[in-house]
């Protein structure tokens, strides 16, 4: 992930033409993962933080070491407050750094953050941490979700009370190391190893079925295929709609919508399929490319509306790892489509 050159920015015009600005601006955050808990918004942000690190491929300069939690009366509200430092590394036993991007759920009362970090050895696991309370502190469990790997937790809800965990990226995300079930570290300075050619079906998502205390995989994981519109799986060359990282899983209209990053080509996509599982086929863009190098989002209804929230790296003008969590509204068409949103108009 190359440093962007940012002359070409006039970022004082880019400021007005954004549908929607920062939604705090006293810390840098990303990746917001929005749920309605009780009535209200809040939302499970990584946070940013400018620790040094050169820039590479493999995302070092993501070095966030905490998380805040973030809440809103509801979506049109102009900032969000923040409710302060709910969960350190320091005290996650297994992780040691890059805690990315998070996602929560709520069951009879409890709140789960489930959050990527990469443990003593360098690789990225997924862990759950519990709070009787939506903004925590929240407390780790001793070691990482058993046979978890790889980044960008985001964890559904299905009408019948099963969650299901969707997670996965590729590049530092490392889930291209996986391939064969087993980590592999040769090579450790590329990203680009163990990917598929450009002309084999793209690396997926992964998805798992949660046990019924959230803190464990009830099955061992699928992938989360996506086809294109003859049927057929994307390719790893298609780069334009295959997943990078970033999944998000919602329900609109009895259908389950799975969207995602495309990474290096910065849109957030979506596919639409029958069952949490899929497989899903390939519906379009929801968010064209963002100002900073990464694309993240959720989506999440309130009052009969429904909302985008996303990120990118205004707040900073530009800075890729200096990002900010925004929100605008999302609108379906009458056949269930989602009109693509452009963030800068
Ligand atoms: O925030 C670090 C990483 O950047 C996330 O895990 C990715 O989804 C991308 O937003």
């Amino acid at each position: 992930m190359p440093e962007e050159n940012l002359d070409h920015i006039d970022f004082a015009e880019l400021h007005k033409k954004a549908i929607s600005q920062p939604l705090v601006t006293n810390i840098y955050t990303a990746d917001p993962s929005a749920h309605v808990f009780d009535g209200k918004i809040y939302i499970y942000p990584s946070h940013d933080v400018d620790a040094g690190d050169a820039f590479d491929d493999l995302g070092s300069h993501f070095a966030m070491e905490d998380y805040h939690i973030l809440s809103m009366e509801t979506p049109t509200d102009t900032h969000a407050k923040d409710h302060g430092v709910s969960l350190h590394v320091k005290d996650v036993i297994w992780a040691e750094k890059q805690m990315w991007a998070p996602d929560a759920a709520e069951k009879d009362g409890k709140y789960y953050l489930f959050f990527p970090a990469k443990d003593c050895n360098g690789i990225f696991r997924i862990g759950v941490a519990i709070s009787d309370s939506p903004t925590g502190p929240f407390t780790p469990e001793q070691e990482a979700i058993k046979d978890s790997f790889s980044i960008d937790p985001a964890v559904f809800q299905d009408d019948d009370g099963s969650y299901y965990m969707y997670f996965g990226g590729i590049w530092g995300g490392q889930l291209q190391r996986w391939r064969t079930g087993e980590f592999k570290s040769e090579d450790p300075e590329s990203p680009f190893a163990f990917l598929p050619e450009e002309n084999e079906p793209s690396l997926c998502a992964k998805v798992a079925k949660l046990s019924t205390d959230l803190l464990s995989f009830a099955e061992p994981v699928k992938d989360v295929v996506i086809l294109d519109e003859s049927g057929k799986p994307l390719l790893q060359g298609d780069t334009d709609r295959r997943f990078f990282e970033a999944s998000w899983m919602h329900q609109y209209n009895g259908k389950y919508y799975f969207s995602y990053s495309t990474g290096d080509t910065h849109f957030l996509c979506y596919a639409i399929g029958d069952h949490p599982y899929g497989p899903f086929t390939y519906a379009g863009r929801i968010l064209n490319p963002v100002v900073g190098w990464t694309s993240h989002h959720s989506i999440c209804a309130f009052q009969g509306k429904w909302y985008l929230f996303y990120h990118d790296s205004s707040l900073s003008n530009g800075v890729t790892h200096l990002r900010c969590v925004k929100v605008t509204e999302l609108h379906y068409d009458e056949a269930g489509k989602i009109i693509t949103i452009d963030p800068y108009k």
